[in-house]
């Protein structure tokens, strides 16, 4: 951000949709809705809108030379300086558009970027963010970006021109190299923090961005995490204990939330943020339910999950918002859909004890303790049972380690299927008791 413009007036932005053969109309809509948010968020004025059926996209232009030509007429009788296209651009399109139009030209993978970066706080999320960015700059530095001796980001910046570019590109390289290795210090640390409380029952509050996740982290721990009718407000995850009842306590944890199309880069260099996630005992999937497109959200949350190595974990549906649904009747049939749900508003405090009891059934369904006899001869693996169970017993007779621990089900099967496989050579496997 430039320091002597303090109160800087607001970049006047034209969005961009393509609608192809295989798009529905109110789909293009609805993601020009969420560009819309997005632009907002991150201190756009969204002045007009366009939007183009196409047969296919246009490799020079992505949008038809005609329609680049009236993109260029709007962005004069506008006054506008920015374009953000709903889809991806590559390089040689955006700037080919930058110089037809003459204004700068962003995709919505560079706007998501551009809002992590304003509102990265901590240290982790910075240097992830400026992995990311940096990743998807590399690229398009023949476009006008800032040269590396001004800050990278901001939606503003404007570079020298291309003599600097070969000095950029390796000055990028080099600082993409510094920043990984911060990320993996960064990554060891959390992965030790994590180490000590393994003992715990781990869930993890998970789902599209704004639907309500931190204002549910804050409601049951009493943690004061920023809530804002903004998309991304959360960044980093914060871990909570949380006591459900007398007898059940979770450690819970709140993370960064997911859109369409999140960018790939992100979605790397947010590893350690996300592996909260990855590690976590069962996931809250929270689902704004008055949101039209919440089902289209659900199946973004879930390919995400995929993607980062979460897709099979045990999931609890969490729809919130109920107090803006208009139609109360939607409710059975949603909970026909999914089943293992609650339906709560967090914001109104509306069957949050409900929540909680559900949660407390959860674990129990999840949790469970078990022993088994692991033969001297094999005691190398009781290490590997603890690094997938929380021992509570651990006794050496003069044949076998004697283990107890608690995990949830599918360690169990994990511990199971190790212990049998180096065990097991054609004797009786073991058998694991179960409490
Ligand atoms: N009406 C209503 N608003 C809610 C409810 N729960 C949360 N909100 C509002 O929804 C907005 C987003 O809430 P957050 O808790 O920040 O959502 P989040 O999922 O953590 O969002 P990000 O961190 O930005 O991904 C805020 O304005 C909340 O006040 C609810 O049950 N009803
Ligand atoms: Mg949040």
């Amino acid at each position: 951000m430039d320091p002597q413009n303090t109160t800087p007036t607001p970049e006047r932005a034209i969005l961009v949709g393509v609608i192809l053969p295989r798009h529905r109309r109110w789909e293009v809509n609805e993601n020009l809705s969420e560009l819309r948010s997005l632009a907002n968020t991150a201190g756009v004025e969204v002045v007009d809108e366009l939007v183009q059926e196409r047969p296919q996209i246009d490799p020079a232009y992505f949008i038809g030379t005609g329609k680049a030509e009236e993109l260029s007429r709007m962005v004069k009788a506008e006054n506008a300086s920015t374009v953000i296209f709903d889809d991806d651009l590559s390089p040689a399109q955006a700037r080919n558009l930058e110089r037809e139009t003459g204004a700068k030209i962003i995709d919505r993978s560079g706007l998501i970027l551009d809002i992590f970066a304003q509102h990265a706080r901590t240290r982790e999320a910075r240097t992830q963010v400026e992995l990311a960015q940096l990743q998807y700059l590399l690229p398009r530095l023949t476009r006008q970006w800032s040269h590396l001796s001004r800050q990278v980001g901001g939606i503003g910046t404007k570079g020298p021109g291309e003599t600097q570019l070969e000095t950029d590109r390796r000055l990028i390289r080099k600082r993409i190299e510094t920043l990984r290795r911060d990320l993996e210090k960064i990554d060891r640390q959390r992965t030790n923090r994590r180490k000590n409380r393994k003992n715990a029952f781990r869930a993890s509050l998970i789902g599209y961005t704004n639907v309500g996740k931190s204002t549910i982290m804050n409601l049951l721990s009493g943690a004061d995490v920023l809530v804002e009718n903004q998309l991304f407000a959360t960044l980093d995850s914060t871990v909570r204990r949380v006591t459900l009842d007398a007898g059940h306590e979770i450690l819970l944890s709140d993370t960064v939330g997911f859109i369409r199309k999140l960018p790939h880069h992100l979605i790397a260099s947010f590893k350690s943020t996300l592996d909260e996630t990855v590690e976590a005992d069962v996931l809250l999937h929270v689902v704004d339910v008055s949101h039209p497109a919440f089902q289209e959200q659900i199946q973004v949350v879930n390919e995400v999950l995929q993607e980062i190595g979460a897709g099979e974990k045990p999931v609890l549906m969490i729809f919130n918002k109920i107090d803006l649904l208009e139609e109360k009747a939607e409710i059975p049939a949603v909970k026909r859909q999914f089943p293992q749900s609650v339906f709560i508003s967090a914001a109104r405090q509306i069957r949050i004890e409900f929540l909680m009891k559900e949660l407390v059934e959860f674990m129990e369904q999840h949790f469970v303790e078990s022993e088994i006899a692991i033969p001297l001869k094999h005691a190398g693996l009781v290490h590997r049972v603890h690094s997938l169970a929380t021992v509570t017993a651990e006794e050496y007779s003069d044949s076998h380690v004697h283990l107890s621990f608690r995990s949830t089900l599918q360690n169990r099967e994990k511990i199971q299927r190790m212990v049998n496989a180096a065990v097991g050579d054609g004797r009786v496997p073991l058998e694991i008791a179960s409490q």
